[in-house]
C-alpha cells in the first residue's frame, strides 16, 4: 500500500470494526416468519419467501460493498484523483462502477493495484486515429474547428511535416488551400507559412473554385491540406454553408476536427456533437501546452467515441506537434503512479 491510505486505515472485513456485524439468526426468523404465515397461499407464501431472501442478499451486498454506509477509500481516493484531472462525474462513475463490480475487497484494499488498472482502463478509452492506406490519388485533411484554436497554425505544421518526410514516410509534395479569404490577415497567415516554407497556397472563396484548384492539384501532389475559417459551433446555418463548399473537395476528403484542450468538457461535448454534419475523421487537440489536465478531452472523447490523430503542444511550426499516442496522455496523468513497463507494454503497438 502506498502513503495515499491514511495510516490508521483497516481493511473492509464482513464483521470487522468498520462495519455491522450480519446477525443470520435474525436472517433466518425472518425467512420462517415470513413462511408461517397462515393467511397466504403457498404460492404466495414461496413467493414471500424468495422475495425476503432476495432482499436480504441485496442488503448484504450494499453492507459488503459500502460497510457503515461509507465508501471504501481506495474508491474515494480513485474518484478525487479523477476530479483532479478534470475527468468527467460520468466518465469517473463508469471507472468506480467497474472497480466495485469487477474487484473483490481483497484486492480494493492493494491501492497499488487499483490505481495501474485505472491507468490501463483509462489508455484503453483512448481511441487513435490510423489514416487509410495510402491511394493513388492525392490525400486531403481538411481542417474544421471553432475560432482560435490553431487551425492555421496546425496547418502549416502538418505541411512542414509531410514535406519533410521522416523514417515513416518519404517527403510529400504538399499544396495548401484556404477559404478563408476575406478576413483581414488570414490569407496572409497562411501565404506567409507558404512562402517560408515554399509550398504553394491556393486561395478560394466558392465551390466551383474549390473544385477547380482540387483538379489541378491532383495531377502531380501528394497531398493537399485545407484550412478553412473557425466557426461558432452553435451557428449550424453557417457550419451547413461550409460543409457545402467543402463538398469541392469530393468525397475522399478526410475531415479532422481541431479542438482546444483548455475547452470545458460540456463545450468540448458540443463541439464534437456540431461539427458531426463534416462527417470528421479524427480529432486534434491543440494547446495541451496550456493545460496539465486531460480528463476534459480523454471523457469527452470517449464519450463521443472519436478518435484522435494529433496533438500540438506550442506555437512553433513544426515542432510542436506529434502524433497522437496513448502513452504520453497516461504518464502526463496527475497524481496517478504509472508503471511505465505495464502501459508500454500495454500500449505501445497502438502507437
Ligand atoms: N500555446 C499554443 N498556442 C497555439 C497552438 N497552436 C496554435 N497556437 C496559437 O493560437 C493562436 C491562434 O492560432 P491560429 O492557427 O491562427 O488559429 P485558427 O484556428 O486558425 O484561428 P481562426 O482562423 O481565427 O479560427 C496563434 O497565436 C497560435 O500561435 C498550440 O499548440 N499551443
Ligand atoms: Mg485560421
Amino acid at each position: 500500500m502506498t502513503g495515499i491510505i491514511p495510516k490508521d486505515y483497516t481493511p473492509y472485513t464482513i464483521g470487522s470494526a468498520n462495519s455491522q456485524p450480519v446477525d443470520f439468526q435474525k436472517e433466518k426468523e425472518k425467512v420462517l416468519a415470513a413462511a408461517s404465515r397462515t393467511d397466504k397461499t403457498v404460492q404466495e407464501k414461496t413467493d414471500l419467501i424468495q422475495q425476503t431472501i432476495l432482499n436480504e442478499v441485496l442488503d448484504l451486498k450494499k453492507r459488503i460493498n459500502t460497510p457503515s454506509g461509507e465508501e471504501h477509500p481506495t474508491l474515494t481516493r480513485i474518484g478525487e484523483i479523477l476530479d483532479l484531472n478534470d475527468f468527467s462525474p460520468a466518465y469517473s462513475r463508469n471507472i468506480l462502477d467497474r472497480l466495485k463490480k469487477e474487484f473483490p475487497l481483497e484486492i480494493l484494499n492493494d491501492y497499488d493495484q487499483v490505481q495501474e488498472q485505472v491507468v490501463e482502463w483509462i489508455g484503453e478509452s483512448i481511441a487513435i486515429f490510423k489514416p487509410d492506406p495510402p491511394k493513388k490519388q492525392p490525400r486531403i485533411m481538411i481542417l474544421v474547428g471553432p475560432t482560435g484554436v490553431g487551425k492555421t497554425t496546425t496547418i502549416a505544421k502538418l505541411a512542414a511535416v509531410f514535406r519533410l518526410g521522416n523514417k515513416e514516410c518519404r517527403p510529400f509534395s504538399v499544396r495548401m488551400i484556404t477559404i478563408d479569404y476575406y478576413r483581414i490577415g488570414a490569407k496572409l497567415q497562411v501565404e506567409t507559412y507558404g512562402d517560408i516554407m515554399q509550398i504553394p497556397v491556393s486561395c478560394v472563396d466558392n465551390y466551383g473554385d474549390l473544385k477547380k484548384t482540387i483538379a489541378l492539384y491532383s495531377e502531380d501532389v501528394d497531398l493537399i491540406l485545407v484550412d478553412t475559417i473557425g466557426k461558432n459551433p452553435r451557428d449550424s446555418v453557417e457550419i451547413a454553408k461550409m460543409k457545402q463548399l467543402l463538398s469541392g473537395c469530393g468525397p475522399t476528403a478526410e475531415v479532422h476536427l481541431a479542438v482546444a484542450a483548455t475547452t470545458k468538457y460540456s463545450d468540448m461535448r458540443e463541439i464534437f456533437q456540431q461539427f458531426e454534419p463534416f462527417n470528421y475523421r479524427s480529432v486534434i487537440i491543440t494547446k495541451l501546452d496550456e493545460t496539465i489536465r486531460v480528463g476534459n478531452v480523454l471523457s469527452a472523447l470517449a464519450d463521443k467515441g472519436k478518435f484522435i490523430s494529433y496533438i500540438t503542444d506550442g506555437q512553433h511550426v513544426p515542432d510542436d506537434m506529434h502524433k497522437a499516442g496513448v502513452i504520453p496522455f497516461l504518464i502526463n496523468l496527475e497524481e496517478f503512479k504509472i508503471n511505465r513497463d505495464r502501459i508500454e507494454k500495454r500500449f505501445s503497438h497502438v502507437e
